[in-house]
């Protein structure tokens, strides 16, 4: 075990709520029961709850709640752990939290837990990782994807490809070490097939992660249009609530509105726009332009227009403008009478269209189709594992590079220049179960997580 200062956070979320919580990890923890005075008995067990008061060391009362205690090393950090349930206001918990450092405890960094867990082997990098994307899921999906993590899925298929890695790289510092034995031919085609079959795991990993991705971090989308498509109506219909001011007068949004929603399992971060047109005035014309830079950032578009009228100057520029590839054109007032045909829109060079009505809300089950199957292919298997996690897959595209580089030329260089790749290959890959890791590595991550986590 690391021997390190001990360390306290308020691990539950900022504010006000009914109970909240302090956790203290370190050797001097269970010191800290000594701020807990039971109204039962007088021992205190690991793993059991008391209910009793909390004061500082001069005695004065701060709360009444109930104490735990972890006892190394079963515990989260893999070291003493002590928390105390207060009632969930901030005064109370920032007194707790004072009354603890007169003891000598200090304030735990962002992460500071998790990495502690990570140093005394309670968990690998990959799996601290997904607490941290369990606590921000999105959407059931994410969960799912940070769960299966935690349960160690990732780490066990990437350090089973390291074994693999390792068992060739084995082959070769024999093959290197004993030049003057003849060389083992079916050591050589086996080592090859292995290493091809790396590569292929790999790859497949790598193939999830675009859908990963989707899942955990969700998809920025921009409603466009020109003005009175009906732009806020349909926002309105995907939110489930009115959010947005809807009338008949064009030009009626002029800031961008932001709404979270989820769609099929997907979180998406939907912006409603100011309507886009050549004239306008002063403040909706900056309106127009944030709409024309969030439309830049983002990764899917809903173009609305209008069916019930043939297309204006204005729905014109905007169709030659976009990117085509994450547009989906809706095609909403289907309720009357129509003059654009999806298929006029299809000619354009549009994948993706849809047909709508945000009045009577007919379509919008259709629209929801086409949004998941322009991000999620229908193919996935429900026991994928997905990489979803930016790190991991840059590690990812680094090793496969270095295989690739390792198979592409295996029969030509030097087996000492090969080995060297796949060492570097089988490095890289460390580091997403933290296998291989450095301080730099750790604080990057851990500073990333939530303070008290
Ligand atoms: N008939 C019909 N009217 C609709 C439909 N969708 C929206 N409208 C009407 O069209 C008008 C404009 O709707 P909004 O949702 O405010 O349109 P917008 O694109 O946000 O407009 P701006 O914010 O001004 O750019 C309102 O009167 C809506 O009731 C529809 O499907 N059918
Ligand atoms: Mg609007």
């Amino acid at each position: 075990m690391y021997i390190q200062d001990t360390i306290a956070a308020i691990a539950t979320p900022p504010g006000v709520g009914g109970v909240g919580i302090v956790r203290v990890s370190g050797d001097k923890a269970f010191q800290c029961a000594k701020l807990f005075k039971s109204k039962g008995k007088n021992t205190l067990a690991p793993g059991r709850m008391y209910y009793g008061d909390f004061t500082d060391l001069r005695g004065k009362h701060i709360d009444t709640g109930l104490f735990v205690w972890f006892q190394y090393p079963r515990s989260f950090t893999g070291e003493d752990v002590v928390e105390f349930h207060c009632h969930g206001g901030i005064v109370v918990l920032n007194g707790m939290l004072r009354a603890l450092f007169e003891l000598g405890v200090r304030l735990a960094e962002p992460g500071e837990f998790s990495k502690r867990a990570f140093l005394n082997g309670r968990i690998d990098l990959a799996q601290a990782e997904s607490i941290s994307d369990l606590i921000s899921a999105g959407s059931d999906k994410a969960a799912a994807i940070a769960r299966s993590h935690y349960k160690g899925r990732l780490s066990a298929i990437i350090e089973e490809i390291r074994e693999r890695v390792v068992s060739v790289l084995a082959w070769m510092e024999a093959e290197i070490d004993y030049p003057e034995s003849d060389l083992d031919a079916l050591g050589q085609d086996e080592a090859s097939a292995t290493l091809a079959q790396q590569i292929s795991a790999l790859e497949e990993l790598e193939g999830t992660y675009r859908e990963g991705r989707v899942y955990r971090d969700g998809i920025v989308t921009v409603i466009l249009g020109s003005p009175n498509v009906g732009k806020s109506s349909l926002l309105n219909i995907l939110a489930g609530e009115e959010r947005a001011i809807v009338t008949d007068i064009p030009g009626t949004t002029r800031d961008v509105l932001e709404v979270p929603v989820t769609i099929r399992g997907i979180p998406l971060r939907l912006a409603d726009t100011a309507g886009i047109r050549e004239s306008g005035d002063f403040i909706e014309s900056i309106g127009i332009q944030r709409a024309r830079k969030l439309a830049e950032e983002a990764d899917l578009l809903l173009l609305i227009l209008d069916t019930s009228r043939s297309l204006s100057k204005d729905d014109d520029l905007l169709l030659q403008n976009v990117n085509q590839d994450k547009v989906l054109v809706v095609l909403n007032k289907t309720d009357l009478p129509t003059v654009i045909e999806g298929e006029d829109i299809r000619t354009r060079g549009f994948h993706h269209v849809c047909q709508i009505s945000a009045l009577q809300e007919t379509g919008i089950e259709d629209l929801k189709d086409e949004i998941e199957s322009m991000f999620i292919s229908g193919s996935v298997n429900p026991d994928t594992t997905f990489i979803s996690n930016q790190r991991h897959y840059q590690a990812l595209l680094t090793a496969l590079c270095l295989l690739g580089q390792v198979a592409a030329n295996w029969d030509t260089l030097p087996l000492d220049l090969l080995a060297l790749d796949l060492r570097q290959a089988w490095q890289v890959l460390g580091q997403i179960t933290g296998s291989v890791w450095s301080e730099d590595l750790l604080n990057d991550i851990f500073q990333r997580f939530c303070l008290g986590k």
